[in-house]
């Protein structure tokens, strides 16, 4: 009898984690996150000790969805690469505007994928257009701060060359101060370095930057009062940049074939444990530290800790047809943007609970 309940009681649990994990990212968002963290923000006698919440606006533009696919490596050992800095409006959630400020007219940055022993040759440009200096940082470099990494002004241009000498998943990101303001309103992305001779090949890849929203008032630039918190609270938590973008558009992948992420936490200040439900990393390189699949032991990894400015590439097979959400496993996470779908085959059986 007991071992009746028990089970029953285990079989509910996990039932209602994943359903609970669905309808927080398909409900939520009502204001998909948003006005859900903080509900007294707008009674005036709140409004000195709680932030601001932005109300969706239901004319502000769709969000465009950003291709999840990981590029190729760069042909070559010398890689010229033109990054215009530019300050935009984006649409970072459903109904919310946001005056970014990009590297390439994206956010975030394009994925550049090299490997060890490439010579990388940027030209940042900070266009005449522009309101501010700007900077690049890529710690996949060993270059001085005080030079390379310097600021420049609107219409101002420089030349940041490095040889990739070590293989990881680096972040590069705006060091202009404050840092925090400018990764936080959109100055960052991944750079891949492969080691020699390469990865092997697999199925398929995708890259995933996970980051964070501190929403400023409808097409304005972020709160830098929220973003600047002890104890950071992100309106939006997300994957490349647009709150629930793949869960809207789930990733189709087929079932038994083998998928690698990429994954950088941009942060700027909180940390990820990436996890795809449903399924077990059998290789993880995380910041250096390989789990090999194959090992003694056949050791396998369930969710991978990354801290602001931290990578790691990920592998994974899906065993079944049907749903894997892709989430941060700090679990006050997915119901604020961080959540996306696999879909594996034909999608598995039809969920009861009317979603
Ligand atoms: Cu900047």
């Amino acid at each position: 009898m007991q071992k009746t309940l028990l089970y029953t009681g285990l079989a509910g649990g996990v039932t209602a984690v994943f359903l609970g994990v669905v309808l927080i990212g398909s409900m939520l968002l009502v204001g998909r996150g948003l006005g859900a963290t903080n509900p007294d923000a707008s009674h005036g006698e709140h409004q000195a000790s709680t932030p601001p919440v932005v109300q969706p606006n239901p004319d502000a533009p769709a969000y465009v969805l950003r291709d999840p696919a990981a590029p190729e490596v760069a042909t070559g050992d010398v890689h010229e690469i033109e990054l215009v800095m530019t300050e935009r409006q984006m649409t970072v959630a459903e109904g919310i505007e946001q005056l970014v400020w990009t590297f390439a007219d994206e956010v975030p940055g394009p994925v550049l994928r090299v490997k060890v022993g490439d010579t990388i040759r940027v030209k940042l440009v900070n266009p005449a257009t522009n309101s501010m200096p700007h900077s690049i940082d890529f710690h996949a470099s060993l270059v001085a701060w005080n030079d390379e990494m310097r600021s420049i002004d609107p219409g101002e241009s420089l030349t940041y060359e490095f040889v990739a000498k070590y293989a990881g998943v680096f972040m590069y990101h705006c060091g202009t101060a404050p840092a925090l303001m400018h990764i936080a309103n959109g100055m960052f992305g991944m750079i891949i370095v492969e080691p020699t001779g390469g990865l092997p090949p697999v199925d398929h890849e995708f890259a995933f930057v996970q980051s964070e929203w501190y929403l400023g008032p409808q097409n304005q630039t972020i709160d830098i009062n929220k973003a600047s918190a002890g104890a950071p609270s992100p309106d939006l938590v997300v994957f490349n940049g647009v709150a629930n973008q793949y869960l809207d558009h789930p990733i189709e992948v087929p079932v038994g074939e083998t998928v690698r992420v990429f994954i950088l936490d941009a942060g700027p200040s909180i940390d990820s444990s990436f996890h795809v439900v449903g399924t077990i990393f059998h290789e993880v390189i995380k910041e250096g530290i390989h789990l090999k699949e194959g090992n003694e032991g056949n050791w396998g990894s369930q969710a991978v800790d990354l801290s602001p400015a931290q990578g790691a590439i990920v592998e994974m097979r899906f065993d079944e047809d049907g749903l894997y959400p892709i989430v941060t496993h700090a679990f006050n996470f997915p119901g604020r943007g961080a959540i996306g779908l696999f879909k594996a085959g034909d999608g598995g059986p039809p969920m009861e609970g009317g979603h």
